[in-house]
């Protein structure tokens, strides 16, 4: 993904003529969609295609199985036209593999969630996410998912993936979270779904994420 905006939409919108509209008005702005299970369970893998023409996908599909299923799940999802995808590290370093090597394959994209960010996150993912930081750099992944609502976690993932991985980061808005806290903290982009998608103008909110992050 290139870094023009530092800014990923989550378009978590559940119909395809909300998603299409509101991915058109902002495109200018972001420099990737992210669609998960609300809108690809509402309008089914399609929407990523069309989607994609607007700029690339990321799935977020938190995938969380056994090698063998994640290699199915990803090669779907890759070649219904998406960019990247995101999985569980949880699952342990062979699912991992598993949906590196695909990526690989098709030249995509995985990102690797560490500690999630609603209030939640804290309970499993705490104890876990540097070990599940330090797999994702091992394994040869992409980057990481790490919450925008906790910037002092991004800056501890952050010390130990180093440079050459990408943190995308969640919570900002609606979850709490300041976008420019979280790039300073050492983030590459931020996540907005809510408080763009919800906006009387997405572009205008868009915009405004761009303008307090100065990317
Ligand atoms: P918004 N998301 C998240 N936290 O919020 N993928 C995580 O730790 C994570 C995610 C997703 O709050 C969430 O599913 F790993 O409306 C939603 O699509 O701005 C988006 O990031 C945040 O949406």
């Amino acid at each position: 993904m290139e870094k023009k905006n530092c800014l990923i939409l989550a378009l978590d919108v559940t119909d395809r003529e909300n998603a299409l509209r509101i991915a058109n008005e902002v495109s200018e702005y972001v420099d990737s969609i992210k669609v998960g299970y609300p809108l690809v369970l509402g309008e089914g893998l399609g929407i990523v295609k069309e989607l994609a023409e607007l700029a690339p996908v990321i799935a977020d599909f938190k995938v969380a199985d056994i090698p063998n299923t994640d290699r199915l799940i990803c090669e779907h999802v890759f070649n219904a036209g998406a960019d990247a995808i995101i999985t569980h590290g949880f699952t342990g370093r062979d699912s991992l593999d598993s949906c590196v090597k695909v990526a690989e394959e098709y030249d995509r994209d995985v990102y690797v969630v560490t500690e999630m960010s609603h209030p939640g996150g804290v309970e499993f993912f705490r104890p876990v996410a540097e070990t599940i930081a330090q797999m994702a750099a091992d394994a040869g992944a992409t980057g990481v998912v790490a919450p925008a609502t906790r910037p002092e976690r991004v800056r501890d993932i952050r010390k130990i993936i180093g440079d050459d991985l990408h943190i995308i980061s969640p919570g900002v808005g609606a979850q709490g979270g300041s976008a420019a806290d979280v790039i300073n903290a050492g983030a590459d982009w931020v996540i907005v779904g809510r408080s763009i998608y919800n906006s009387n103008s997405p572009a205008d909110a868009a915009m405004k994420i761009c303008n307090e992050m100065k990317c």
